[in-house]
């Protein structure tokens, strides 16, 4: 790959039915905030706004459209039939966990849409994506066939690029796609790069796991993954995550350990056997400018980690060269989560940071890092994917004004219960097909 490759960001669209449903079971946002009425239409402006600010910053975006909600015919497999009124009804009287589920807007965390390898690091030369199963939350299970689709349509071309099936939907194939994937390469995007599985069990009991909260990532998944993207068995790490971390709410690697290219900043408790990761990450980074920063225990507890989302800050690689951090509004009201940021700045580890307001997302457990997924493209590769999705000047001024005009303001457990919604919701996706150049995408979805 040439050193042209830049490294995209693709953002998942927040969806019009975004909303605060306690559903992720060792997320600590998600369960804090459990029935609180959320805002979509803020939520998606705040995403729109982030992606705004990464082109400014000259580094390419891109945008994933939202899934179509709600899975309407899932609530009848579960149970709940009749016409759409009933189907709602019964939902909402019966397991309203289970009518929140199907609304779910879970999906704009796009850090677990897929794990991607650029083409410079297989053995076959090509770009692979694989869809994350999400097994471990009911809510997110219901997007990997979607997420499947979608990525079939922006990586249509078979000659760059190979999207696989998710993993099978089995316990011990869990994956949740790239929240838990790193990749090294030195100065720059394009060089072939060392990637970093963290997973957090071994799965079948073996060794070490969390007593409290879920591991959501097994090591199998990403050994298959690593095969399956043809990367050479020198050029990968894995490294089990902190069982007592995932307790203490770090349910993704990515609230624990950011990095970009030639950079790493990790929590002293992010890895379990931390000594042998380090030693065995900078024997195989010897030959390339690499840096890797350990944020200890006293500096920044855990406790803090989770609540400032300071390790969920989107690390950016400018065209300059210069490393920026994009970081969420709550690390810099939090007082220790501000002096590591500062002090990163006057160490030079990093040129700046730029604070991000992201509350809605962040109150579900979502950062800058999880709203958005890495791929690596050079410039065949990047002519070669669906345009409709680039993230232009225009195209963000077509998507605020579709947000603007369908996309509510509030948001509780009560307004998914009325079909009236469910119209209102239909009219939005269909306005969304030609915005993404996708007619009869959603339409054909609606009930
Ligand atoms: O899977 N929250 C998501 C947040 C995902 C964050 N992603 C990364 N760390 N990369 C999750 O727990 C909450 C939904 C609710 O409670 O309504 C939720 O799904």
């Amino acid at each position: 790959m040439s050193a042209a490759a830049q490294e995209w960001q693709f953002d998942g669209l927040v969806g019009p039915t975004h909303n605060y449903a306690g559903l992720s079971f060792g997320n600590v946002a998600s369960s804090n905030n459990a029935g609180a009425i959320s805002n979509p239409k803020a939520a998606a402006l705040q995403g729109v706004a982030k992606m705004g600010l990464v082109r400014e910053l000259g580094v390419p975006q891109a945008f994933i459209p939202p899934q179509y909600r709600p899975i309407v015919p899932y609530l009848k497999q579960l149970g709940c039939e009749g016409g759409i009124d009933k189907v709602l009804d019964r939902a909402y009287r019966d397991a309203p966990h289970l009518l929140a589920t199907v609304f779910s807007s879970s999906y704009m965390w796009a850090a677990n849409a897929a794990t991607v390898s650029p083409s410079a690091d297989s053995a076959d030369g090509k770009l692979h994506l694989t869809p994350a199963n999400l097994l471990t939350n009911l809510h997110r299970s219901l997007e990997p066939n979607h997420t499947h689709a979608m990525l079939r349509h922006i990586f249509a071309n078979d000659a760059y690029f190979k999207v696989h099936d998710p993993l099978a939907t089995k316990p011990s194939m869990a994956d949740e796609g790239a929240a838990n994937h790193m990749r090294v390469v030195g100065s720059s995007h394009g060089n072939s790069g060392l990637q970093i599985f963290v997973y957090g069990t071994e799965g079948m009991g073996k060794g070490v796991n969390p007593k409290l909260y879920p591991a959501r990532q097994q090591r199998d998944a990403y050994e298959t993954i690593a095969r399956q993207h043809r990367l050479y068995k020198d050029r990968t790490l894995f490294v089990q995550q902190h069982p007592d971390v995932i307790d203490e709410g770090v349910f993704h690697n990515d609230v624990i350990a950011m990095n970009t290219t030639r950079l790493m900043v990790a929590h002293e408790r992010a890895f379990l056997d931390a000594q042998k990761f380090i030693t065995s990450l900078k024997r195989k980074t010897e030959d390339i400018d690499f840096s890797y920063i350990s944020i200890s225990q006293s500096e920044l507890p855990v406790v803090d980690a989770v609540q400032s989302y300071f390790f969920n800050a989107q690390m950016l690689q400018l065209p300059d060269n210069e490393i920026v951090i994009l970081a969420p509004t709550e690390s810099q009201e939090n007082k220790r989560a501000h002096e590591v940021l500062q002090k990163l700045v006057a160490q030079k580890a990093i040129g700046g940071v730029h604070y991000l307001d992201v509350r809605e997302s962040m109150r579900n457990g979502g950062g800058p890092a999880c709203l958005r997924l890495r791929i690596v493209l050079n410039v065949e590769e990047a002519a070669a994917i669906k345009q409709d999705v680039v993230f232009t000047k225009e195209k963000e001024i077509q998507l605020n004004g579709w947000i603007e005009k369908y996309y509510r303001d509030r948001l509780c457990l009560k307004d998914l219960r009325d079909s009236l919604f469910v119209r209102e919701l239909n009219e939005a996706y269909e306005a969304l097909e030609p915005i993404i150049g996708l007619k009869g995408y959603y339409t054909r979805q609606m009930p």
